[in-house]
């Protein structure tokens, strides 16, 4: 899944200017996740899904941190999210489809908030971006 330079480019541009609001983005993205998607059971199922829950805030600013590396790492994502790889496939198994719903709700949320940022070009390179995330971090299913 390869990104071309102007979607590297689309996407660092575009999260630099999100600042310290990523923790914040990726704890609505998460929440929007669970309350958007409520048939898909998962470890969060059992908590309060509200924007105080800390496991959702915890996991939220979690998400938004590793996003912020994978930007810096596009070149060696693989590498860069080895960790996390094993983590989500061999200890948590994190049912693969929620990778698609968190990535639609990140989506949706960063359009929310950057309106006039989000044009279909950086739309593009995100969603491409999100999925390549994705991919690595279901990679190591079987
Ligand atoms: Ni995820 C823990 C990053 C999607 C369920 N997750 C983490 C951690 C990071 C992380 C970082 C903390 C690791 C550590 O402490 O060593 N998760 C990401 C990223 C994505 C993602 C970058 C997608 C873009 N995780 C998901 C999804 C689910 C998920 C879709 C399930 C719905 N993750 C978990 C669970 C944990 C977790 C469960 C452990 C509990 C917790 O809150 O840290």
């Amino acid at each position: 899944m390869a990104l071309s330079a102007a979607d590297k480019t689309n996407v660092k541009e575009f999260w630099a200017k999100l600042g310290e609001n990523t923790s914040v983005y990726g704890t609505e993205a998460l929440l929007r996740t669970f309350l958007s998607f409520p048939a898909t059971k998962t470890y969060f199922s059992r908590f309060d899904l509200s924007i105080g829950s800390p496991q959702i805030r915890t996991h939220g600013r979690k998400v938004a941190e590793a996003l912020t590396l994978a930007v810096s790492r596009m070149d060696d994502l693989p590498e860069a999210l080895l960790s996390l790889s094993d983590l989500h496939a061999h200890k948590l198994k994190v049912d693969p489809i929620n990778f698609k719903y968190l990535s639609h709700c990140l989506l949706v949320t960063l359009a929310r908030h950057h309106p006039g940022n989000f044009n279909p070009e950086v739309h593009a390179s995100l969603d491409k971006f999100l999925s390549y995330v994705s991919s690595v971090l279901t990679s190591k299913y079987r």
